[in-house]
């Protein structure tokens, strides 16, 4: 006789639904200050408390505590304030033009902008951020990219830097180290390791920095590049942006439960932080010391950013379907934003009339983005760029076989 109970397959639940509150203790926080900061050269065994614990600099006065709280000056505090509202107010423009059909698609990163903005703050020229499409944040946090470009593309019209060949938030900018985004998720890791061992081996002193989110990860491709990169010591940061959804799916159906994400670093012998996201000084401090292991050639890190995707995962998505409504107001870590307009105001380096001022002038720059970009037409215009386009920029000059799918295409 079979006296075994019956095995049972485990499916793991988000802990809120429409209508029942999200009870958020499962994301075992630490208080401000209290993790240690290692030296950047520690080994990746050392690290392991750090990819369960919660690196936080800001706590809910604003004050910034412990060994995490990086050396900045405020001036770069009210730049990267600037960038956050920037990209909020970009996004918000968009979303909009989007329901207008001026746009076929459209991706947000409310509630996340701290993790771009502070991360672009962390790198130098020529570092390549293999991004995923909620990184707009490290375009926007720049003075030199042109939002103007940004909008053609978003808008497909006659401006378009990429002539139709990629989706709408699907950016591409070599020149300011922002690799073509792949829609195919979890690739940005392995190519990530890939540039970062090849400016390795070619003995330069650029450093990768790759980008996925918790769904991603449960991608064979994230583990593969999690290997090579501990092996080969690539100089690669390992971002993992951990919103607590993938569309529909909560973090924990890929595998965020009973472990944290940065735990999966410390397995592959990868030094590993869990970091605050919302908190912009603890992922400034946090991408430095990343940046710097990098740079000196002890390897990559890989870190875990928490954070809440406040909005709907797409323009294609309706997020009241699988969770509660006012989910974000009750995410404990907040608003990047008003926790870093809080310590600016409590170090007497802000105020609200500096600010009303600052989110007015970046409503007329992003306004006036948008009246220019139209002015190159729209989706509304179903503009389509050339046939030859398609051929162009695969080679620096063109092949004779794609010459001669080109006269065969235009014959057609
Ligand atoms: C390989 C692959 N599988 C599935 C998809 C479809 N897809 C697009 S976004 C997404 C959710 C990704 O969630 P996550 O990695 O958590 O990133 P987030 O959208 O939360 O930033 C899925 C399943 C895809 N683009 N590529
Ligand atoms: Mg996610």
């Amino acid at each position: 006789m079979n006296k075994r109970a019956p095995l049972r397959l485990y499916v793991p639940e988000p802990t809120g639904r429409p209508g029942r509150e999200t009870d958020f203790s499962y994301l075992r926080l630490s208080p401000a200050g209290a993790v240690r900061r290692p030296p950047v050269d520690v080994t990746p065994n050392d690290t392991a408390d750090l990819a369960y614990a919660l690196v936080r600099v800001l706590d809910d006065d604003g004050r910034a505590l412990g060994e995490w709280a990086p050396q900045v000056d405020a001036e770069v505090l009210r730049r990267g304030l600037r960038a956050m509202i920037r990209t909020r107010t970009f996004d918000a423009r968009m979303l909009m033009a989007q329901r207008q059909k001026k746009i076929s698609f459209y991706m947000q990163c409310l509630g996340e902008e701290a993790i771009a903005t502070a991360h672009a703050f962390a790198l130098d020229p020529g570092d390549m951020c293999f991004p995923t499409y909620r990184q707009q944040g490290l375009l926007l946090a720049r003075d030199d990219v042109s939002m103007v470009d940004m909008m053609c593309q978003l808008m497909s019209n006659q401006r378009d830097p990429v002539r139709g060949r990629q989706l709408p938030v699907m950016y591409s900018y070599k020149r300011y180290g922002f690799f073509s985004i792949s829609g195919n998720l979890a690739t940005q890791f392995i190519q990530a390791v890939g540039w970062g061992m090849a400016s390795a081996i070619k003995g330069d002193t650029k450093i990768a920095s790759a980008w996925i989110g918790d769904g991603a990860t449960a991608e064979a491709d994230f583990h593969t590049a999690l290997t090579f990169a501990h092996v080969y010591r690539a100089p690669v940061i390992l971002n993992v942006v951990n919103n607590q959804w993938a569309i529909s799916m909560f973090q924990a159906i890929a595998g965020g439960e009973a472990t944290t994400f940065a735990a999966r670093g410390i397995g592959c012998g990868i030094a590993s932080l869990r970091v605050d996201g919302n908190d912009f000084l603890a992922v400034l401090a946090a991408s430095r010391w990343a940046a710097e292991r990098a740079r000196s050639n002890l390897g990559p890190t890989m870190i875990e950013w928490i954070t809440y995707r406040a909005g709907a995962h797409s323009t294609s998505d309706d997020p009241s379907r699988y969770r509660p409504a006012d989910d974000w107001q009750h995410f404990p870590l907040g608003d990047p934003i008003e926790r870093l307009k809080r310590h600016l105001m409590a170090i007497g380096a802000w105020s609200e009339s500096d600010h009303e001022a600052a989110t007015r002038e970046i409503e007329s720059e992003v306004l006036a983005a948008q009246k220019e970009a139209e002015r190159y037409g729209t989706l509304l215009d179903g503009h389509i760029p050339p046939l030859e386009s398609m051929f162009e920029d695969v080679y620096k000059t063109m092949p004779p076989h794609l010459h001669d799918q080109l006269r065969q295409a235009a014959a057609a």
